[in-house]
């Protein structure tokens, strides 16, 4: 039987990466935290836009409290709590409290899971998209039950007149996919989860395709199935069926533990070229590409088989999650794509890459 799964040819040849000479360009030491209790640990994964003659990013802001010898607190979004928020503080010897394989980015209490830090969004604006200036104050915190553990990796896309918003919302009910609308970055329409959990990275397609919007999206779950990346069809943004698997893991590779799309896929001639994350069994996080029929965004014409960029210089191998390059914000210049990407979970930074020699490996 034909794999509805189709690998590529071989690859060609390797794009060139142009890492900024300044990277990284966002360090948590460059943003103001929130409450002056709490420390930002990372910052990372930003959406990326134009606006005004500017370049934008929708920064992932992580905090917590300062950590003390013995114990583990992590701040949760409550309305009722003096600040906004509470401290769940547990001591580290607590029969209660499990972190798997000491993973920094969350644990286990009383049977619940939870995230070590608290991420909300916060806008950051630059001339020249490499030198990068953080508003003060958060852009977007998460709001009630559905995002009480933050807001998180928000992709952002201009079409029909507005900025479209699609992020993870985590909280004890699950992670999930909220919807966010703007103009000016100043007002925010927020229309709430569009997909409910477990589902995350959501790119949206920046124009309709056969009348009808599309996004990729990552639906995960418990037996059969995996981390996998799917689309989805809709008529108005809100409300998205057709679900299709377009994109497995794929054993022994280097995508072979969970796979997730980037930002809003880019029209080229050959197709709708997709950047999308993978992970190993190790957590190492790197990007390739996926390249989709251009009038039906189901078909898979062609995959990376090599990773287009992996996580090599020191900031991408050593921080509050090692080995990680994870991009959900680009700008497009002609043939120059220009991404955004958390390296580490910890910093911000920049690369370029020339969307032909991408194709060319495809
Ligand atoms: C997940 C998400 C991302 C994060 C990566 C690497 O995919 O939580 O926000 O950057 O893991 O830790």
């Amino acid at each position: 039987m034909l794999s509805p799964f189709p690998m590529p040819s071989t690859a060609l040849l390797a794009p060139a990466i142009r890492r900024f000479q300044q990277n990284p360009i966002l360090t948590p030491g460059q943003v103001r935290p929130s409450r002056p209790d709490m420390v930002v640990e990372c910052l990372l994964n930003p959406g990326a836009f134009r606006y005004q003659g500017r370049v934008g990013l929708l920064m992932r802001v992580a905090e917590r409290p300062v950590q003390e010898q013995g114990w583990v607190s992590t701040p949760l979004l409550d309305p009722t709590a003096e600040g906004g928020a509470r401290i769940l503080r547990i001591r580290r010897d607590d029969p209660e409290l499990s972190i798997l394989n000491e993973d920094a980015r969350g644990f286990d209490y009383m049977g619940r899971s939870y995230l070590t830090t608290l991420s909300h969004l916060r806008l950051a604006w630059s001339d020249d998209g490499i030198h990068f200036t953080s508003d003060d104050a958060p852009t977007l915190v998460g709001e009630g039950l559905h995002e009480a553990f933050g807001i998180e990796d928000c992709r952002v896309e201009w079409m029909d007149d507005r900025y479209w918003l699609t992020y993870t919302a985590v909280s004890e009910f699950g992670v999930a996919c909220g919807l966010i609308t703007t103009r000016d970055w100043k007002s925010f329409l927020r229309h709430g989860l569009i997909l409910p959990p477990h589902n995350k990275d959501v790119g949206l397609f920046p124009e309709k395709v056969g009348g009808r919007h599309w996004i990729l999206h990552r639906p995960s779950g418990v037996g059969p199935g995996g981390n996998f990346i799917w689309v989805a069809e809709s008529l108005d943004m809100l409300h998205w069926g057709g679900h299709a698997c377009i994109a497995t893991t794929r054993p022994g590779m280097w995508d072979s533990e969970r796979i997730g799309a980037g930002a809003a896929p880019i029209k080229t001639e050959r197709g709708w070229l997709a950047i999308y994350h993978g992970a190993d069994l190790q957590g190492r996080y790197c990007l390739g590409a996926l390249l989709l029929d251009l009038e039906d965004p189901r078909r898979v014409l062609a995959r990376s088989v090599e990773p287009l960029m992996e996580p090599t210089e020191d900031y991408e191998r050593n921080g509050f999650f090692g080995n990680v390059v994870f991009t959900n914000g680009h700008v497009l210049d002609g043939d120059r794509l220009i991404l955004y990407y958390g390296a580490a979970d910890s910093v911000i930074c920049g690369a370029e890459l020339s969307i032909n020699e991408i194709l060319a490996t495809l």
